[in-house]
């Protein structure tokens, strides 16, 4: 092995911070199981035994989108045939029937940039789920809505977080992050909020007291330094906020959006050495997620010596990823999750969307 590589292990085994230039040796190395083993040693530090997951269901309000970003296939125009908006009588009652299920704990809530719906419409969802369900977990909105509903309201984002909080929020998804390089949102996503606007959004919601994720969305036009970068600056607001919950990255799937044909899905190798260099970047993050919707099952198991200690939830009808050509299934058991981190010998534990340890199993 060479002197770089020793010195990022010994850096790893003594707890040091890793710098932009060993992120970037560690994609030049191709030795996966070392990078397994060193990602697997940092998770072990910084998050114990645990492999964590929780009882959730998905909502997407509405598939129509004004920003129609190039990696995205759910969202659509108004008048296209795939085109829905739900009303809060059938947010409700998806959500009320997920809650038959006594275990269920979270809803997850993320949808498109809708071009007619005011942002009252979003709080009177929010007050309606709140007053319904006030036992569940409302994790809605990723920053990129949050930006979009100060736009639509002329309030601040401040003001707008503060109306959801009010209204029944309680913390938000990781989405829309991307690649933080304004260089590869001017391409794929420029009708968003930049680089700037996702961390400010995310850094005020933290100062609020809201607890959030953050996400990676790659292998599409991003360089590997771009991707290290991205690390880097959500490290860099970890250290500044401690308000990110968990990191998860999502392999881009080409399938059904503009950039099909152009670019082709991921290789598992580099799923794994990016799963194993972001646990390793992100040495103030405890929890890293092998979101299994994206990664299909045996790959988020694998991950999981790879640096991740979270395979997310039951999740149930996830549209996304699924309108992108994901080969998984919309929703697994309880049971499969068990059984799939117990097959690694870790441990499961059932967890609630703010890491509290629900069931050690
Ligand atoms: O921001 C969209 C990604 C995200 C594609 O916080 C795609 O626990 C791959 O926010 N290929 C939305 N990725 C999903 C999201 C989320 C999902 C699960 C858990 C959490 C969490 C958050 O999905 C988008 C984008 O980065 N995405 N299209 C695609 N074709």
């Amino acid at each position: 092995m060479n002197e770089v590589l020793v010195n990022i292990e010994n850096k790893v085994k003594n707890g040091q911070r890793l710098t932009k230039e060993d992120g970037l040796a560690l994609f030049a190395c191709n030795d996966l199981s070392w990078l397994g083993y060193l990602a697997d040693t940092a998770r072990q530090r910084i998050s114990g035994g645990f492999v964590y997951f929780n009882v959730n269901r998905h909502i997407n309000l509405t598939n129509i989108c004004t920003s129609r970003c190039k990696f995205c296939a759910f969202g659509c125009d108004k008048d296209s045939r795939q085109a829905y908006g739900m009303s809060k009588a059938r947010a409700l009652e998806i959500a009320k029937a997920a809650a038959q299920d006594p275990d269920l704990k979270e809803l997850h809530i993320v949808s498109g940039l809708h071009p007619e719906w005011p942002f009252e419409y979003y709080l009177d969802i929010i007050r309606a789920l709140r007053a319904e369900l006030p036992h569940i977990h409302l994790k809605a909105f990723t920053a990129i809505e949050i930006w979009y509903f100060a736009k639509i309201s002329g309030k601040t984002v401040a003001e707008v977080l503060q109306a959801l909080l009010d209204a029944g929020m309680n913390s938000m998804p990781g989405g829309g992050a991307e690649i933080l390089s304004d260089r590869v949102r001017s391409q794929v996503c420029p009708e968003k909020a930049n680089s700037g606007e996702w961390l400010e959004v995310t850094r005020t919601a933290h100062k609020m007291g809201i607890r959030s994720n953050a996400s990676m969305l790659y292998g599409h036009i991003e360089t590997l330094e771009e991707r290290i970068d991205h690390l880097i600056s959500l490290r860099t607001l970890q250290d500044e906020t401690d308000g990110f919950q968990t990191f998860i990255c999502f392999p881009f799937h080409p399938g059904n959006t503009e950039l099909e044909g152009q670019i082709t899905r991921t290789s598992v190798w580099d799923d794994l050495k990016t799963m194993a260099i972001s646990r390793l970047m992100l040495d103030n993050f405890k929890n890293i997620k092998a979101y299994w919707i994206m990664l299909t099952l045996p790959i988020a198991q694998l991950a999981l010596g790879f640096g991740a200690n979270d395979i997310d939830g039951t999740v149930s009808e996830e549209k996304i990823m699924h309108a992108a050509g994901a080969k998984s299934s919309k929703y697994l058991s309880q049971e499969t999750l068990i059984n799939t981190i117990r097959q690694t010998g870790r441990i499961p534990v059932e967890r609630d969307s703010m890491y509290n340890i629900v069931k050690v199993l």
